[in-house]
């Protein structure tokens, strides 16, 4: 995700102080004695000391099992490629886990192999290994990761090779064999910020070139009332089904036009984020009991298919304050913050019009601190850094394990019931927005950065000085 130049931050965050800040809010906000940089001392803890359980129990594995101690391999089924530690190497530079970031780059340089004879999602491999590689090679400028991530990108490519230029969901790592034109628009139009960077940094325009296609070639099909719907055939380019939504599915591609023009300036990015926010804004919104949600529609009618709201789509406040309605993305975070305030994390799926969970498990996730951090960096405002410290409580009451952190089973259940899964966003995600968000450090430009959907700092990053 990304920030605004330091002039357009401080338009918004005069409009969201004086305009959008319910009374309660706003008093609570000022009555806050919360000390930030201690709780960003903790988050760093967390984090050390979570990591020195993946490196006894688990090294070079790609996920730890939090609860046994055991270990799962993703994205290939049966092989392991690191991913945690790819994933971790931009949050542990961040923090000033200098030797940990270290020890994981040697590891990345003697023993990261990507040839391997297995089938990968095309989109997760890129947005958490590529993205993992660049962000960690914009920490310590090793040539070696930017070579990885290039060969890992290398290896995606044959995926793009299609009639409409969208990518198929799967391709083997060794032959470059792909599966799978039924596609979405996340797994799309999720690749121009990495891939973008890699043409900047080896000067090949190929990773952009296909990935700006790919993006395009979405676009081009939305509807009339610029829409997107939720399933599409790569091969012949037509929909295989109707549902318009903000969420799983479909999240990443509106993050990554806007993202397109933050971290690329690229102006069709921002033309086509201006057309589907536009779209979205006019026909998805709805208003219950005071809080804005954002029902699926169908994306030719904008008929309302569902009020069951997807935890993933939680993010999209902090998108729509980046792409300037700040007021909006706010109101829409606050919804989903009250939903955090009922059930302390929140379920993965939750419906609206019934005011009750539809999904009680939670993956561990991240969206909620995202939104938080991006309209934070925005405006500034104490009520940002509340619901991002409330994320990170509950996340240390619940979901502490044994051997780390772990998704929860049941939200619902006193105490929750965990499950034995820690996914490697973790690492790259809300343990480094938390600590953004409390620490203030000074390895991090809050003025001028870029992080992408699987916060992936690929702007940003301030190497101290040689003493
Ligand atoms: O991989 C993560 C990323 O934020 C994304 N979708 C879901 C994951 C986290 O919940 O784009």
């Amino acid at each position: 995700m990304t920030t605004f130049p330091l002039k357009r931050r401080t338009l918004l965050a005069g409009a969201i102080a004086l305009g959008a800040l319910p009374a309660r809010t706003l008093a609570a906000a000022s009555a806050d004695t919360t000390d930030w940089h201690a709780l960003g001392d903790d988050v760093r803890e967390q984090m050390r000391w979570a990591w020195s359980q993946y490196r006894e129990r688990a090294w070079g594995l790609d996920q730890i099992r939090p609860v046994s101690g055991g270990a799962e391999s993703f994205p290939l089924k049966t092989h392991h490629l690191g991913l945690t530690l790819i994933e971790a190497m931009d949050t542990l530079w961040v923090m000033g886990l200098d030797a940990e970031f270290a020890d994981a780059l040697e590891w990345t340089k003697t023993r990261l192999d990507f040839a391997i004879d297995g089938e990968v999602s095309v989109f997760e491999t890129s947005i958490r290994i590529v993205g993992g590689l660049l962000s960690a090679h914009h920490a310590c400028g090793d040539p070696s990761l930017l070579a990885q991530a290039r060969d890992m990108a290398d290896r995606l490519l044959p995926a793009f090779a299609t009639p409409t230029g969208m990518p198929h969901r799967f391709v083997n790592l060794k032959t470059g064999a792909t599966r799978d034109p039924a596609t979405n628009p996340a797994e799309v139009g999720t690749f121009l910020p990495e891939w973008g960077t890699l043409s900047r940094l080896t000067g090949d325009p190929r990773y952009h070139d296909v990935a700006k296609r790919a993006v395009t070639a979405m676009f081009d099909r939305r509807s009339k009332i610029d829409l997107l719907a939720d399933t599409i055939d790569a091969d012949t380019g037509r929909w295989l089904g109707r549902r318009a939504s903000v969420g799983s599915g479909a999240d990443s591609y509106y993050e990554y036009l806007w993202d397109g023009w933050q971290l690329l300036g690229d102006a069709d990015c921002k033309r086509m984020y201006d057309v589907c926010t536009r779209g979205i804004l006019a026909h998805q919104q709805d208003r219950r009991d005071g809080r804005l949600w954002f029902p699926d529609i169908d994306f030719e009618t904008a008929k309302i298919v569902s009020t069951d709201q997807d935890e993933l789509a939680s993010f999209y406040g902090g998108l729509l304050a980046q792409g300037g309605a700040a007021e909006t993305g706010a109101a829409y975070t606050r919804a989903w913050a009250s939903v955090q305030d009922r059930f302390g994390i929140l379920p993965e799926g939750y419906d609206y019009a019934t005011a009750q969970p539809t999904m009680v498990t939670n993956a561990l996730r991240p969206e909620l601190a995202d939104a938080a951090f991006n309209l934070w960096l925005l405006d500034r405002s104490p009520e940002w850094r509340a619901v991002g410290r409330d994320h990170f409580l509950a996340m240390k009451r619940w979901n502490r394990a044994r051997y780390g952190y772990t998704a929860i089973a049941d939200v619902t259940q006193r105490p929750m019931l965990q499950s034995d899964h820690c996914p490697a966003y973790w690492w790259s995600e809300q343990m480094k927005y938390y600590y953004l968000l409390f620490s203030d450090t000074p390895r991090f430009n809050y003025a001028d950065n870029y992080l992408s959907t699987e916060g992936n700092v690929l702007r940003g990053l301030i190497r101290p000085a040689r003493h």
